[in-house]
């Protein structure tokens, strides 16, 4: 500390007290009020835990603890050491592995710490494509994936809109991939590890599986697990699990220096260390009881405003949902995703454009829109609360352009919304 900080005449010490920032404040109050008073059906959203909230909030963000518990770069890191190991252990225990790393900083991270441990530049990867619900981060041509290795895809079969794992197989065969994939950021039905593992056994390749959306239904033993089908299996922390914003690797400690070296110092720096501890925090939560209630009402909610919607004439993508989310093809309601989105959006229902199997518009357009119910879950709402929700999505969408009805059914969002409330005691 500087002595002119220690002066008599200064009893403060600047680097604690500060005065508040108004400007900044305001800005998290009114998106606190944002959250309360909309309908977040945005798949990869949730509302997290006060006590996660909290734990973020904490004086652990301070500390630099590079490398790993007991074999750290700097001084200082007892406390460090011991929330990762606490962190890396309830992750083990939750989802029944040998081995996990808390570290990543996203999910994207976690996928490049895989690619980086693994692979050569010029490798080959076999994904999900894109437009058939894979994400950015398994071989987009501007993300590193799709940069540095060479990546060929399977999607879903045209008919069924479902994956077509035999048409995987015959890929997988041609393409002898060093890596493949599985797991999706927009696909609603059951992911199938331990058939994808037969199909990388039979080619040689290693898999992985991105749980990052259902790392929560998985955790909550509503969804197959990947463990023990999956060489290597990453995922977020704030989807369905429900935790804070962050990666997760879970995997066999056979793989524990690889991974290790590909996360630290293969792709990262420093770990967010009070993100670590709100990881912990986060897997306690989901292995209690509670929790697997949660998952199953998840997918319950999902299948309700799922039937709903379907019953008003919107085309589901795949017919139906197994899981958290669904697709909803426009095309026969004449309208894009984007200007769904958009109409949703004027009356406080939150969701996103998205493409769908084979869209024959481009990401910012698309033919269809994805909704997901961790979220409202999270609030309490239910069966009834679905149809609720369909019928003013629905109404909406079929009235998009007349204000007076709009106007409408934002006060009975609004209404929904202060009916199940979050964060009633918070304070930031
Ligand atoms: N952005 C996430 C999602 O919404 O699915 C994936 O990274």
């Amino acid at each position: 500390m500087e002595a002119k900080t220690k002066s008599k005449h200064n009893h403060h010490n600047h680097t604690l007290v500060t005065d508040i920032d108004i400007e900044v404040k305001n800005i998290i109050q009114k998106e606190l009020e944002r959250q309360r008073s909309q309908i977040i059906l945005i798949a990869s959203e949730n509302f997290t835990s006060q006590e996660v909230i909290r734990t973020m909030g904490s004086v652990l963000t301070n500390k630099y603890a590079e490398g790993y518990p007991k074999n750290r770069y700097y001084a200082g890191c007892e406390y460090m050491d011991e929330i990762e190991e606490l962190a890396r252990e309830r992750a083990k225990k939750l989802f029944g592995c040998t081995y996990s790393n808390v570290q990543p900083h996203s999910g994207v991270q976690a996928n490049t710490a895989i690619f980086v441990a693994l692979l050569k530049p010029g490798d080959k990867i076999l994904s999900m494509n894109l437009r058939d619900g894979g994400h950015l981060s398994h071989g987009h041509f501007q993300n590193i994936s799709g940069k540095y290795f060479q990546i060929y895809t399977y999607g879903v079969d045209p008919r069924t809109e479902v994956i077509d794992y035999e048409d995987v197989r015959k890929i997988a065969m041609k393409v002898k991939p060093r890596l493949i994939i599985t797991g999706a950021s927009s696909y609603s039905r059951i992911i199938d590890f331990k058939k994808f593992r037969e199909i990388a056994d039979e080619v040689g390749a290693y898999l992985m599986a991105d749980i990052a959306h259902i790392a929560g239904l998985i955790a909550g033993k509503c969804h197959p697990t990947s463990i023990g089908h999956a060489h290597f299996t990453t995922g977020t922390t704030h989807k369905t699990l429900r935790g804070p914003r962050g990666g997760l690797i879970l995997s066999d400690s056979e793989y524990q220096e690889i991974i290790d070296r590909a996360v630290f110092p293969g792709t990262q720096g420093g770990p967010l260390m009070h993100v670590i501890a709100a990881k912990a925090v986060a897997f306690r939560e989901a292995m209690k009881d509670s929790f697997i209630e949660y998952s199953k009402r998840i997918i319950e909610n999902s299948q309700a405003l799922c039937s709903y919607l379907k019953d008003e004439g919107f085309r589901i993508v795949s017919g139906g949902t197994d899981n958290h989310l669904f697709l909803i093809d426009l095309t026969n309601m004449n309208m894009t995703g984007k200007e769904a989105e958009e109409a949703l959006s004027s009356v406080g229902i939150i969701l996103n454009k998205n493409v769908i199997p084979f869209d024959k518009l481009n990401p910012n357009i698309t033919s269809g829109i994805r909704i997901g119910t961790p979220a409202v879950t999270t609030q309490g709402m239910g069966k009834e609360e679905m149809y609720e929700i369909g019928s003013m999505i629905s109404y909406t969408l079929k009235n998009r352009d007349n204000p007076t009805k709009l106007k409408e059914v934002g006060n009975r969002v609004r209404k929904l919304a202060e009916d199940f409330p979050v964060y009633t005691n918070f304070v930031n």
